[in-house]
């Protein structure tokens, strides 16, 4: 079978999934080679495996409004893959919201799980549910409404969801409460969690820390750093936050942060008390960043995404394609060094493909943001064990953690002329270790 003939087959059995089949795409085309090229995984057929989910769990969401108006929505988990370990992955709500969008996650979570070098399997969850401008009430009551029957499909050896846009923690807080309400059990069930009831020190800030880890590592193979460097971080969520955080702590300047009604451009730099803004922006719901324009009295550029603003370093941190071929021309012409993801697939492949060929420093995220998940676990690790670390305890396993991802992009995806090509080599390593233990697991 050629690769042409395969994505036929996989595109006429998800019809319609765009995202989904723009995530598997990208990995097939720099997986192939290794597939095909191995007899055993043929044998195994376990490139269609990793793609078709184990198991995706729909149901209905009703619940009561503020104005005692019932209100409908749909739930969804996609259990994609549990060769290494239980299903492990965020919750999404937004009103975009779909099927194709929760397996393009769950797909790409395998694999960012996988390169983590911990025990996680791959998965995905969320609803249509659109939190701006709902209640404190309203929140908690759809959360509970939502847990009532994903309770019975979860736990913690078998599937431990987590937070993702939407869901924070106090979301997560208003699921793991109606969790161990139904089952009886305080268990780590769910990562996010609060640092008094099972959470993680770093928990909130890991994501976007990792990231900055991440570039550190991809700068320090040019012999550059963050200090001095001018950066352009777009969204203005948990992701953002962190990693606006530790660009800063390194002698950075993030100038740019975006929400959906554009961006704003702080010369200065979004440091000390505009940081702490930006978890008061989140937690009102309104979901727009013109507020810190208003605040701060900076620039704001309506409908606008930050990519046109002259950068070194570019931190996508808000949602999947929103850095597009011509974004990337401006970047790359604008003298950008490194763009590393913190959200899951903001760049479209044109964008990649550009980023490619100015052998311009390029990570994806299920490489570059793998440090929330990898912190999910160090939570599981912490709950089984009924321990707490230190911050500084966590925060060196997640440094080693991002290092040894890096290590393993550089393994599988170094070229003859010393570049690097993270995405091959995160889709590389992430596939084979998922598929050799499907191997050893037989045909299950
Ligand atoms: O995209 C992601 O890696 C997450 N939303 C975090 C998942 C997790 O289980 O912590």
């Amino acid at each position: 079978m050629t690769m042409h003939e395969f994505m036929e087959k996989i595109e006429k059995r998800n019809p319609g999934e765009e995202l989904f089949i723009q995530a598997v795409k990208e990995v097939v085309e720099t997986v192939w080679d290794t597939y095909i090229n191995n007899p055993r995984f043929v044998k195994n057929n376990v490139l269609e495996r990793m793609i078709e989910p184990e198991r995706i769990i729909i149901f209905s969401v009703p619940w009561v409004d503020d104005q005692g108006e019932v209100q409908l929505n749909r739930g969804i988990r996609v259990q994609q893959n549990s060769a290494i370990g239980p299903y492990k992955g965020g919750i999404r709500f937004q009103q975009s919201v779909n099927v194709s969008t929760l397996k393009f996650l769950a797909f790409e979570q395998t694999l960012k799980n996988s390169l983590t070098t911990l025990p996680m399997g791959g998965g995905k969850g969320g609803s249509d549910f659109n939190p701006t401008g709902k209640s404190d009430s309203e929140i908690m009551r759809f959360c509970q409404a939502f847990m009532q029957e994903l309770f019975r499909h979860i736990g913690p050896q078998t599937d431990v969801p987590a937070g993702d846009m939407g869901v924070g923690a106090r979301e997560v807080g208003y699921m793991f409460g109606m969790y161990k309400k139904l089952a009886n059990n305080f268990t780590g069930v769910i990562t996010g969690k609060g640092l008094n009831w099972g959470g993680s020190r770093f928990r909130p800030e890991a994501t976007g820390f990792g990231t900055v880890y991440f570039a550190q590592e991809q700068l320090k193979t040019k012999g550059t750093n963050f200090a001095g460097k001018r950066v352009a971080v777009s969204g203005f969520g948990q992701v953002s936050w962190g990693a606006t955080i530790k660009a800063t702590d390194l002698g950075a300047k993030v100038v740019t942060l975006s929400g959906p009604d554009g961006y704003i451009y702080d010369e200065k730099g979004v440091s000390g008390d505009k940081i702490k803004y930006m978890v008061d922006m989140k937690l009102s719901n309104r979901n727009v960043v013109k507020d810190y324009a208003d605040k701060f009295g900076v620039p704001f550029f309506p409908g606008k995404r930050p990519w046109d603003v002259k950068v070194d370093i570019a931190l996508p941190c808000a949602t999947q394609n929103e850095l597009d071929e011509k974004d990337a021309k401006t970047l790359i012409s604008n003298g950008v060094i490194c763009v590393t993801e913190g959200a899951n697939m903001p760049c479209t492949p044109e964008a990649m493909h550009l980023f490619k060929g100015a052998k311009i420093l390029y990570a994806p995220g299920k490489a570059s943001n793998a440090g929330g998940v990898s912190t999910s676990c160090l939570e599981m690790a912490q709950n089984a064990t009924h321990c707490s670390w230190t911050g500084e305890e966590v925060d060196a396993k997640l440094q080693n953690i991002m290092k040894s991802i890096h290590e393993q992009c550089v393994i599988h995806g170094i070229e003859a002329d010393g570049f690097i090509d993270y995405v091959k080599g995160s889709n590389i390593a992430g596939f084979m270790k998922v598929a050799n233990a499907m191997c050893d697991q037989g045909v299950v």
